[in-house]
């Protein structure tokens, strides 16, 4: 090996960020860095269209901006005859270009990926140093010490950790407000004519329809909307787009999380996971920002507090409970959940409004919010008793911002209750009641939110206590749902049949999604 050997850093698609533990402060004139399109990546499920498309556009403009800052920057496109088409054929391929004394790697966000990235010290010729992704805050050993030991893993507890450990919103030992969390104050319901600012749209530049093109031709059979396509694709778009969350949206953000309002679909949300997941955005840096706005009285408790906890809350939270539970997790299955996704997971096309509205948003742009996802997509999948694995390929498929850290959990735990109750103290299980508040679908649907029983009844009610009759024994001795069975109880035989036989006859009338949407 010459003396002059580079060291070699793959940089993978979801870890955009310049400061990324592999290039902090290393001298450019001893390094390649490599960066790769490949089809493994595109094709593990049938990716969005419009995911790709900003993952691809994302990675172009950030090696662009490497090599104007003078790094050296190997860049393999997808359409590059010799392609591998994997991260280990393309890695082994710059191997033999480059001939590097060494091999740089961050840790892969999924699972899937990092398996491959420790198989390389036995395949490579030079030594391989896989470093640990030091963008999040809490690492994997902390998680699992965190973890050891407890019988259940409450967000809640691992949230008030990070608040002391980041001293975010804090008063001294205390929490700012006297209260860590401010669920409660979360769950406004829409006013009629609830509209939020627009966000910041941006124009798709060369790079992007270059990409675009690429995309349209190479993935035409996958689910989803290529165009209007609007996400930020550098670091400083995705900067433009926080600024305007914080000046426009943040002082909302508290009362409307939890609201649905048809045909809008990011409300007060920030609509910032796609660039925090790409590694364009700090959670921590947004964090310290939106509790600066908190300190200068320009938005309230509520939203802050809300803002903060599903960053160094949920977000980190999942990431840890990924990998403390993979790859059993992918696995788990404790409602013994069969039944496959239905067809209209990808068309759109069913009477239930809510559903419509949340599907087409899903096609359209490639984003729904957190209760669109959980409270109707997710209720829905867990009442009907959706396989597992068909309900994660569909989330995996769908979102702009789906990477399996973090949907795996969201999806296996928190909407299936497939682990059994490790991250949820009981499931997220609501009847047509919950839409109906926290949204405007209902009035306008075909079918009746306050009826419970017969063709005309809003699909959600019996499928609640369809599954709550199924999954009694399980719940029954759960403190927070045991009181519910009284409820069942007391209506008798006669009108629990009609209960369980209208929830038989609408998941009759369900078409299973043919093969090929997502794999
Ligand atoms: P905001 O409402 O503005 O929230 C701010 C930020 O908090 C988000 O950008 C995100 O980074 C973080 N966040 C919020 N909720 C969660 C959560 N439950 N888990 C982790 N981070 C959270 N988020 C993803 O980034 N990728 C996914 O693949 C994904 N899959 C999901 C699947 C299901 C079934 C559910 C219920 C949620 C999922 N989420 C996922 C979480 C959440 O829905 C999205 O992060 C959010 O909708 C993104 O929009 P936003 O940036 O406007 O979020
Ligand atoms: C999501 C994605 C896609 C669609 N394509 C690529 C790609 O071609 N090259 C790449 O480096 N990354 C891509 N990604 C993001 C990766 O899937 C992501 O970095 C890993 O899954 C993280 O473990
Ligand atoms: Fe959804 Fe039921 Fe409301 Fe229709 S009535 S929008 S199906 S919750």
């Amino acid at each position: 090996m010459p003396s002059d050997a580079p060291v070699l850093i793959p940089i993978l698609g979801d870890q955009l960020s310049r400061s990324l533990a592999s290039l902090r402060g290393r001298d450019k004139g001893d390094t390649v860095v490599v960066m790769m399109e490949v089809w493994d990546e595109t094709t593990y499920v049938k990716h969005h269209k419009q995911k790709i498309a900003l993952v691809f556009s994302a990675m172009r403009h950030f090696a662009a901006e490497l090599a104007e800052a003078g790094w050296r920057v190997d860049y393999v496109k997808l359409t590059d005859a010799d392609n591998a088409g994997s991260f280990t054929g393309e890695v082994a391929r710059a191997i033999e270009r480059h001939s590097p004394r060494e091999v740089r790697v961050v840790e892969a966000g999924e699972w899937r990926v990092q398996q491959a990235l420790e198989e390389w010290a036995d395949r490579f010729p030079c030594p391989v140093t896989i470093l640990p992704d030091d963008r999040f805050l809490c690492s994997k050993s902390e998680f699992a010490d965190w973890a050891e030991g407890r019988k259940a893993l409450r967000m809640e507890y691992f949230y008030r950790e990070m608040r002391r450990k980041t001293g975010l919103l804090m008063d001294g030992e205390e929490p700012e407000g006297g209260q860590w969390n401010c669920d409660s104050e979360n769950r406004k319901p829409p006013k009629e004519r609830l509209e939020a600012p627009e966000r910041p749209l941006f124009e798709p530049d060369a790079i992007t329809r270059e990409v675009l093109e690429l995309v349209g031709e190479r993935f035409a059979d996958h689910f989803g909307d290529l165009e209007p396509f609007h996400w930020p694709v550098t670091r400083a778009e995705a900067v433009q787009a926080a600024d305007a969350f914080f000046a426009e949206r943040l002082p909302q953000f508290g009362d409307y999380q939890d609201a649905m309002v048809h045909g809008q679909d990011d409300l007060f949300h920030s609509m910032l996971s796609t660039s925090i997941n790409l590694g364009h955005l700090d959670p921590l840096d947004l964090c310290r920002r939106a509790e600066a706005e908190y300190r200068a009285g320009r938005a309230p408790l509520n939203a802050v507090e809300g803002f903060i906890r599903q960053l160094i809350g949920w977000r980190e939270y999942v990431r840890g409970f990924y990998w403390r539970f993979m790859p059993g997790l992918a696995e788990d299955d404790a409602l013994a959940a069969d039944r496959p996704l239905p067809e209209f997971y990808w068309t759109g096309e069913t009477d239930m409004r809510c559903l419509a509205d949340c599907v087409r948003s899903t096609k359209a742009n490639a984003h729904a919010h957190h209760i669109q996802r959980l409270m109707v997509l997710g209720n829905f999948a867990l009442l009907a008793g959706v396989e597992p694995k068909a309900v994660q390929d569909w989330y995996l498929a769908v979102y702009a911002d789906a990477y399996e850290w973090v949907e795996l959990p969201n999806v296996s735990a928190m909407v299936l209750y497939a682990d059994g109750g490790k991250l949820a103290s009981k499931p997220y299980a609501a009847s047509g009641n919950y839409i109906n508040r926290m949204s405007n679908y209902c009035s306008e649907c075909r079918y009746s939110v306050s009826q419970k029983t017969g063709e005309g009844a809003c699909p959600f009610n019996a499928l609640y206590w369809r599954f709550m009759d199924r999954h009694r024994k399980r719940l029954e001795a759960n403190p927070r749902i045991g009181p519910i069975y009284r409820n069942w109880d007391r209506m008798g035989e006669e009108r629990q049949r009609e209960y369980l036989a209208s929830a038989d006859a609408f998941l009759a009338t369900l078409e299973p999604a043919r093969e090929g949407w997502a794999r």
